[in-house]
Protein backbone atom coordinates (compact mmCIF):
# COMPACT_ATOMS: atom_id res chain seq x y z
CA UNK A 1 0.00 0.00 0.00
CA UNK A 2 1.18 3.18 -0.90
CA UNK A 3 2.55 6.19 2.19
CA UNK A 4 -0.51 7.70 3.60
CA UNK A 5 -0.03 11.65 2.18
CA UNK A 6 1.12 14.35 4.65
CA UNK A 7 -2.11 16.15 5.03
CA UNK A 8 -0.42 18.58 7.39
CA UNK A 9 -1.25 22.49 6.42
CA UNK A 10 2.19 24.03 6.50
CA UNK A 11 1.80 27.23 5.15
CA UNK A 12 -1.04 29.47 3.37
CA UNK A 13 0.43 32.08 0.89
CA UNK A 14 -2.06 34.77 -0.59
CA UNK A 15 -1.42 37.59 -2.99
CA UNK A 16 -4.01 39.95 -4.57
CA UNK A 17 -4.18 39.81 -8.49
CA UNK A 18 -5.96 42.59 -10.78
CA UNK A 19 -7.11 40.39 -13.86
CA UNK A 20 -8.25 42.80 -16.79
CA UNK A 21 -11.73 42.27 -17.96
CA UNK A 22 -12.68 41.56 -21.59
CA UNK A 23 -15.18 44.98 -21.60
CA UNK A 24 -15.78 46.94 -18.48
CA UNK A 25 -18.89 45.80 -16.61
CA UNK A 26 -21.24 47.94 -15.19
CA UNK A 27 -23.00 46.75 -11.79
CA UNK A 28 -25.32 48.99 -10.05
CA UNK A 29 -23.12 51.53 -8.11
CA UNK A 30 -19.76 50.90 -10.03
CA UNK A 31 -18.01 49.78 -13.20
CA UNK A 32 -14.99 47.51 -13.15
CA UNK A 33 -12.55 47.11 -15.51
CA UNK A 34 -10.35 44.55 -14.09
CA UNK A 35 -11.60 41.77 -11.18
CA UNK A 36 -9.21 42.13 -8.15
CA UNK A 37 -9.05 38.63 -6.65
CA UNK A 38 -7.33 37.14 -3.83
CA UNK A 39 -5.62 34.19 -4.74
CA UNK A 40 -5.18 31.62 -1.68
CA UNK A 41 -2.72 29.10 -1.66
CA UNK A 42 -2.61 25.96 1.41
CA UNK A 43 0.21 24.24 1.16
CA UNK A 44 0.64 21.16 2.74
CA UNK A 45 3.52 19.26 4.53
CA UNK A 46 3.44 16.33 1.64
CA UNK A 47 4.35 18.79 -0.95
CA UNK A 48 1.02 19.35 -2.36
CA UNK A 49 -0.60 22.64 -2.84
CA UNK A 50 -4.53 23.55 -2.96
CA UNK A 51 -5.51 27.16 -4.58
CA UNK A 52 -8.58 29.04 -3.51
CA UNK A 53 -10.28 32.73 -4.64
CA UNK A 54 -11.66 35.58 -2.08
CA UNK A 55 -14.00 37.32 -5.00
CA UNK A 56 -16.13 39.65 -4.61
CA UNK A 57 -18.00 41.58 -8.05
CA UNK A 58 -16.11 44.15 -8.57
CA UNK A 59 -15.42 45.71 -5.61
CA UNK A 60 -17.36 46.12 -2.07
CA UNK A 61 -20.16 47.50 -2.95
CA UNK A 62 -21.84 44.39 -3.10
CA UNK A 63 -21.21 42.75 0.38
CA UNK A 64 -18.82 45.15 2.82
CA UNK A 65 -15.40 42.66 1.71
CA UNK A 66 -13.16 43.51 -0.46
CA UNK A 67 -9.73 41.74 -1.41
CA UNK A 68 -8.39 44.61 0.61
CA UNK A 69 -9.95 43.23 3.58
CA UNK A 70 -10.01 39.57 2.96
CA UNK A 71 -6.16 39.11 2.60
CA UNK A 72 -6.09 41.28 5.96
CA UNK A 73 -8.32 38.14 7.27
CA UNK A 74 -6.98 35.50 6.05
CA UNK A 75 -3.27 36.34 6.83
CA UNK A 76 -3.86 37.40 10.00
CA UNK A 77 -6.84 35.43 11.68
CA UNK A 78 -7.56 32.12 9.16
CA UNK A 79 -4.30 31.21 8.16
CA UNK A 80 -2.97 30.52 11.90
CA UNK A 81 -6.14 29.15 12.58
CA UNK A 82 -5.47 26.42 9.42
CA UNK A 83 -1.50 26.36 10.10
CA UNK A 84 -0.03 22.65 11.82
CA UNK A 85 -3.19 20.71 11.24
CA UNK A 86 -4.22 18.26 9.06
CA UNK A 87 -6.63 19.30 5.80
CA UNK A 88 -8.59 16.32 6.26
CA UNK A 89 -10.11 18.29 9.46
CA UNK A 90 -11.87 20.48 7.47
CA UNK A 91 -15.57 20.69 9.10
CA UNK A 92 -13.50 21.37 12.69
CA UNK A 93 -11.45 24.18 11.08
CA UNK A 94 -14.25 25.93 9.22
CA UNK A 95 -15.73 25.82 13.19
CA UNK A 96 -13.03 27.07 14.50
CA UNK A 97 -13.15 29.66 12.21
CA UNK A 98 -16.04 31.10 13.45
CA UNK A 99 -14.45 31.55 16.68
CA UNK A 100 -12.07 33.90 15.34
CA UNK A 101 -13.95 36.02 12.65
CA UNK A 102 -17.48 36.31 12.60
CA UNK A 103 -19.38 36.96 8.86
CA UNK A 104 -16.34 38.11 6.31
CA UNK A 105 -17.90 34.72 4.39
CA UNK A 106 -16.17 35.65 1.23
CA UNK A 107 -12.71 35.54 3.10
CA UNK A 108 -13.66 32.32 4.79
CA UNK A 109 -14.82 30.94 0.88
CA UNK A 110 -11.32 31.34 -0.09
CA UNK A 111 -9.84 29.44 2.37
CA UNK A 112 -12.44 26.64 2.16
CA UNK A 113 -11.83 26.10 -1.46
CA UNK A 114 -8.18 25.98 -1.23
CA UNK A 115 -8.57 23.40 0.84
CA UNK A 116 -10.63 21.28 -0.76
CA UNK A 117 -8.58 21.45 -3.64
CA UNK A 118 -5.16 20.34 -1.54
CA UNK A 119 -7.21 17.66 0.27
CA UNK A 120 -8.80 16.45 -3.05
CA UNK A 121 -4.85 16.92 -4.94
CA UNK A 122 -3.74 14.80 -1.77
CA UNK A 123 -6.02 11.68 -2.09
CA UNK A 124 -5.96 12.01 -6.04
CA UNK A 125 -9.29 12.77 -6.48
CA UNK A 126 -11.77 15.59 -7.60
CA UNK A 127 -13.17 18.00 -5.72
CA UNK A 128 -16.39 16.88 -6.40
CA UNK A 129 -15.89 13.79 -4.88
CA UNK A 130 -15.17 15.09 -1.61
CA UNK A 131 -19.02 16.51 -2.24
CA UNK A 132 -20.44 13.23 -3.04
CA UNK A 133 -19.60 12.91 -6.87
CA UNK A 134 -20.92 14.20 -9.81
CA UNK A 135 -24.86 13.92 -10.26
CA UNK A 136 -23.75 15.41 -14.18
CA UNK A 137 -20.35 16.73 -15.38
CA UNK A 138 -21.61 20.07 -17.34
CA UNK A 139 -24.50 22.84 -16.63
CA UNK A 140 -25.73 25.36 -18.96
CA UNK A 141 -24.79 28.98 -18.29
CA UNK A 142 -26.22 32.28 -18.37
CA UNK A 143 -24.76 35.20 -19.66
CA UNK A 144 -24.63 38.20 -18.07
CA UNK A 145 -24.22 41.69 -19.43
CA UNK A 146 -23.17 44.68 -17.22
CA UNK A 147 -25.54 47.77 -17.78
CA UNK A 148 -24.82 48.71 -21.26
CA UNK A 149 -26.75 50.93 -23.79
CA UNK A 150 -28.77 48.76 -26.56
CA UNK A 151 -26.30 49.63 -29.32
CA UNK A 152 -23.57 47.41 -27.48
CA UNK A 153 -25.96 45.31 -25.83
CA UNK A 154 -27.65 43.40 -28.58
CA UNK A 155 -24.39 42.78 -30.80
CA UNK A 156 -22.89 41.70 -27.24
CA UNK A 157 -25.50 38.91 -27.15
CA UNK A 158 -25.52 37.85 -30.88
CA UNK A 159 -22.19 37.41 -30.22
CA UNK A 160 -22.27 35.37 -27.67
CA UNK A 161 -25.12 33.29 -29.29
CA UNK A 162 -23.08 32.58 -32.60
CA UNK A 163 -20.06 31.65 -30.50
CA UNK A 164 -21.20 29.70 -27.33
CA UNK A 165 -24.56 29.09 -27.96
CA UNK A 166 -26.08 30.56 -24.65
CA UNK A 167 -29.58 30.05 -23.97
CA UNK A 168 -29.96 33.50 -21.87
CA UNK A 169 -28.52 36.35 -20.48
CA UNK A 170 -29.05 38.22 -17.41
CA UNK A 171 -29.31 41.95 -17.84
CA UNK A 172 -27.60 44.16 -14.81
CA UNK A 173 -29.93 47.10 -13.80
CA UNK A 174 -30.40 49.48 -10.97
CA UNK A 175 -28.08 51.94 -11.83
CA UNK A 176 -29.67 55.95 -13.13
CA UNK A 177 -33.03 56.57 -13.36
CA UNK A 178 -35.47 53.47 -12.89
CA UNK A 179 -37.29 54.73 -16.17
CA UNK A 180 -34.83 55.13 -18.19
CA UNK A 181 -33.43 51.69 -16.94
CA UNK A 182 -36.74 50.11 -17.47
CA UNK A 183 -37.06 51.47 -21.06
CA UNK A 184 -33.78 50.33 -21.77
CA UNK A 185 -34.92 46.70 -20.46
CA UNK A 186 -37.78 46.75 -22.86
CA UNK A 187 -36.38 47.53 -25.67
CA UNK A 188 -33.89 44.97 -25.65
CA UNK A 189 -36.34 42.47 -25.10
CA UNK A 190 -38.56 43.83 -28.47
CA UNK A 191 -35.62 43.93 -30.24
CA UNK A 192 -34.40 40.08 -29.04
CA UNK A 193 -38.39 38.88 -29.36
CA UNK A 194 -38.60 35.88 -27.30
CA UNK A 195 -35.28 34.17 -28.89
CA UNK A 196 -33.22 33.82 -25.36
CA UNK A 197 -34.57 33.91 -22.46
CA UNK A 198 -34.06 37.23 -20.48
CA UNK A 199 -33.43 38.25 -17.18
CA UNK A 200 -32.95 40.86 -14.28
CA UNK A 201 -30.79 41.82 -11.72
CA UNK A 202 -31.16 45.32 -10.22
CA UNK A 203 -28.89 44.16 -6.82
CA UNK A 204 -31.27 45.39 -3.98
CA UNK A 205 -31.22 48.47 -5.53
CA UNK A 206 -35.02 49.58 -6.21
CA UNK A 207 -37.49 49.87 -2.72
CA UNK A 208 -40.88 48.74 -2.68
CA UNK A 209 -42.65 51.62 -4.67
CA UNK A 210 -39.80 51.90 -7.62
CA UNK A 211 -40.13 48.23 -7.87
CA UNK A 212 -43.94 47.81 -7.68
CA UNK A 213 -44.21 50.77 -10.19
CA UNK A 214 -41.44 48.98 -12.65
CA UNK A 215 -41.61 45.52 -12.47
CA UNK A 216 -45.07 44.80 -13.95
CA UNK A 217 -43.39 46.42 -17.75
CA UNK A 218 -40.54 44.35 -17.62
CA UNK A 219 -42.96 41.36 -16.95
CA UNK A 220 -45.11 42.33 -20.11
CA UNK A 221 -41.58 42.63 -21.86
CA UNK A 222 -41.21 39.10 -21.12
CA UNK A 223 -38.65 38.75 -18.84
CA UNK A 224 -38.72 35.52 -17.04
CA UNK A 225 -36.90 36.03 -13.78
CA UNK A 226 -36.39 39.12 -11.55
CA UNK A 227 -33.29 39.06 -9.23
CA UNK A 228 -33.15 40.80 -5.92
CA UNK A 229 -34.93 44.04 -6.92
CA UNK A 230 -35.19 45.26 -3.55
CA UNK A 231 -32.94 45.27 -0.53
CA UNK A 232 -31.47 41.77 1.06
CA UNK A 233 -33.66 42.06 4.51
CA UNK A 234 -37.35 43.03 3.37
CA UNK A 235 -38.28 39.86 3.22
CA UNK A 236 -42.36 41.11 3.05
CA UNK A 237 -41.89 43.16 -0.13
CA UNK A 238 -39.66 40.57 -1.96
CA UNK A 239 -42.73 37.69 -1.16
CA UNK A 240 -45.34 40.65 -2.40
CA UNK A 241 -43.03 40.92 -5.85
CA UNK A 242 -43.51 37.21 -6.04
CA UNK A 243 -46.89 37.45 -5.02
CA UNK A 244 -47.83 40.35 -7.42
CA UNK A 245 -46.07 40.18 -10.65
CA UNK A 246 -46.46 36.14 -11.57
CA UNK A 247 -42.73 36.44 -12.60
CA UNK A 248 -40.27 34.17 -10.34
CA UNK A 249 -37.93 36.15 -8.35
CA UNK A 250 -34.48 35.13 -7.49
CA UNK A 251 -32.94 36.00 -3.77
CA UNK A 252 -29.34 36.59 -4.02
CA UNK A 253 -28.38 39.63 -1.88
CA UNK A 254 -31.25 38.17 0.91
CA UNK A 255 -29.84 34.39 1.41
CA UNK A 256 -25.29 34.58 2.40
CA UNK A 257 -26.42 31.37 5.07
CA UNK A 258 -28.05 28.66 5.15
CA UNK A 259 -30.41 29.98 7.98
CA UNK A 260 -30.82 33.20 6.02
CA UNK A 261 -32.27 30.36 3.14
CA UNK A 262 -34.60 29.38 6.07
CA UNK A 263 -35.57 32.54 6.14
CA UNK A 264 -36.98 32.94 2.75
CA UNK A 265 -38.76 29.51 2.56
CA UNK A 266 -39.99 30.58 5.91
CA UNK A 267 -41.49 34.07 4.71
CA UNK A 268 -42.24 32.53 1.30
CA UNK A 269 -40.38 35.28 -0.31
CA UNK A 270 -38.75 33.90 -3.34
CA UNK A 271 -39.23 31.12 -5.61
CA UNK A 272 -35.21 30.24 -6.94
CA UNK A 273 -32.34 30.80 -4.60
CA UNK A 274 -29.02 31.74 -6.00
CA UNK A 275 -26.26 30.18 -4.50
CA UNK A 276 -22.69 31.69 -5.17
CA UNK A 277 -19.74 29.76 -3.24
CA UNK A 278 -18.47 33.09 -2.24
CA UNK A 279 -20.60 34.79 -0.46
CA UNK A 280 -21.79 31.69 1.34
CA UNK A 281 -18.44 30.98 3.16
CA UNK A 282 -17.78 27.99 1.08
CA UNK A 283 -18.63 24.63 -0.38
CA UNK A 284 -19.68 23.06 2.83
CA UNK A 285 -21.65 25.97 3.64
CA UNK A 286 -23.24 25.91 -0.06
CA UNK A 287 -23.91 22.56 0.45
CA UNK A 288 -25.86 23.39 3.78
CA UNK A 289 -27.55 26.14 1.85
CA UNK A 290 -28.94 23.51 -1.03
CA UNK A 291 -30.58 20.96 1.24
CA UNK A 292 -32.70 23.87 2.98
CA UNK A 293 -34.10 25.28 -0.51
CA UNK A 294 -34.21 21.47 -1.93
CA UNK A 295 -36.16 20.67 1.48
CA UNK A 296 -38.72 23.42 0.83
CA UNK A 297 -39.47 22.65 -2.89
CA UNK A 298 -37.41 26.28 -4.21
CA UNK A 299 -35.32 25.77 -7.13
CA UNK A 300 -31.42 27.07 -6.76
CA UNK A 301 -29.18 28.41 -8.89
CA UNK A 302 -25.30 28.28 -9.86
CA UNK A 303 -24.54 32.08 -9.26
CA UNK A 304 -20.94 33.63 -9.43
CA UNK A 305 -19.56 36.71 -8.17
CA UNK A 306 -17.30 36.95 -11.35
CA UNK A 307 -14.46 34.41 -9.99
CA UNK A 308 -11.67 33.46 -12.00
CA UNK A 309 -10.82 29.98 -13.06
CA UNK A 310 -10.19 28.53 -9.44
CA UNK A 311 -13.07 29.89 -7.90
CA UNK A 312 -15.45 29.51 -10.94
CA UNK A 313 -14.07 25.46 -11.22
CA UNK A 314 -14.94 25.08 -7.42
CA UNK A 315 -18.81 26.40 -7.94
CA UNK A 316 -18.75 24.17 -11.13
CA UNK A 317 -17.79 20.92 -8.85
CA UNK A 318 -20.40 21.97 -5.91
CA UNK A 319 -22.78 22.79 -8.84
CA UNK A 320 -22.61 19.41 -10.42
CA UNK A 321 -22.27 17.64 -7.41
CA UNK A 322 -25.34 19.10 -5.75
CA UNK A 323 -28.66 18.45 -7.77
CA UNK A 324 -30.56 20.67 -5.86
CA UNK A 325 -28.98 22.95 -8.14
CA UNK A 326 -31.75 22.47 -11.13
CA UNK A 327 -32.24 26.21 -12.50
CA UNK A 328 -29.03 26.73 -14.08
CA UNK A 329 -26.02 28.51 -13.56
CA UNK A 330 -23.86 31.79 -14.59
CA UNK A 331 -20.33 30.36 -14.38
CA UNK A 332 -19.18 32.57 -16.70
CA UNK A 333 -16.36 34.36 -14.52
CA UNK A 334 -13.06 33.44 -16.65
CA UNK A 335 -15.32 34.35 -20.00
CA UNK A 336 -15.08 37.73 -18.88
CA UNK A 337 -11.44 38.01 -18.52
CA UNK A 338 -8.76 38.73 -20.61
CA UNK A 339 -6.73 36.07 -20.17
CA UNK A 340 -6.05 33.27 -17.72
CA UNK A 341 -4.01 32.68 -15.46
CA UNK A 342 -4.18 28.81 -15.21
CA UNK A 343 -2.37 26.32 -17.77
CA UNK A 344 -5.52 25.37 -18.76
CA UNK A 345 -9.22 26.68 -19.27
CA UNK A 346 -12.46 25.43 -18.40
CA UNK A 347 -14.24 24.56 -21.02
CA UNK A 348 -17.42 26.07 -22.77
CA UNK A 349 -19.35 24.95 -25.31
CA UNK A 350 -23.21 24.87 -26.62
CA UNK A 351 -24.10 27.21 -23.78
CA UNK A 352 -22.78 24.96 -20.92
CA UNK A 353 -19.91 24.55 -18.82
CA UNK A 354 -17.69 21.17 -18.49
CA UNK A 355 -16.43 19.73 -15.23
CA UNK A 356 -12.64 19.73 -15.95
CA UNK A 357 -10.79 16.44 -15.11
CA UNK A 358 -7.58 15.40 -13.08
CA UNK A 359 -7.48 15.71 -9.16
CA UNK A 360 -8.34 18.55 -6.79
CA UNK A 361 -10.05 21.17 -8.98
CA UNK A 362 -8.68 20.55 -12.24
CA UNK A 363 -6.87 23.55 -12.86
CA UNK A 364 -3.03 24.51 -12.86
CA UNK A 365 -1.83 28.19 -11.85
CA UNK A 366 -0.02 29.36 -14.74
CA UNK A 367 3.14 31.13 -12.65
CA UNK A 368 4.03 33.74 -15.33
CA UNK A 369 0.56 35.19 -15.64
CA UNK A 370 0.51 35.06 -11.66
CA UNK A 371 3.04 36.88 -12.06
CA UNK A 372 2.10 39.44 -14.44
CA UNK A 373 -1.08 39.84 -12.72
CA UNK A 374 0.16 40.25 -8.98
CA UNK A 375 -0.55 43.70 -7.61
CA UNK A 376 3.14 45.53 -6.69
C1 LIG B 1 -24.69 39.42 -8.76
O1 LIG B 1 -25.22 40.18 -7.98
O2 LIG B 1 -25.36 38.50 -9.16
C2 LIG B 1 -23.09 38.13 -11.11
C3 LIG B 1 -23.04 38.39 -12.43
C4 LIG B 1 -22.83 39.76 -12.57
O3 LIG B 1 -22.76 40.42 -13.59
O4 LIG B 1 -22.77 40.32 -11.36
C5 LIG B 1 -22.73 39.30 -10.41
C6 LIG B 1 -23.24 39.64 -9.09
MG1 LIG C 1 -27.20 39.13 -8.09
Amino acid sequence: MPAAPDLTIERVDTRILDVPLIRPHGFATMTATAQPILLVSVHLAGGVVGYGEGVVPGGPWWGGESVETMKVIVDRYLAPVMVGREVSDLAGILVDFGKVVANDRFAKASCDVAMHDAWARALGIPVRDLLGGAARDSIEVTWALGVLPLEKAVPEIEERIAEFGHRSFKLKMGSGDPTVDTGRIVQLAGELDGRVGLRIDVNARWDRMTALRHLPALAEAGIELFEQPTPADDLATLREITRRTGVPVMADESVCSPSDALAVVREEAADVIALKTTKLGGLRESVKTAAVAEAAGLACHGATSLEGPFGTAASLHFACATPAVNFGSELFGPMLLKESYTTTDLVYADGRVTLPEGPGLGLEPDAAAVSRFTRD
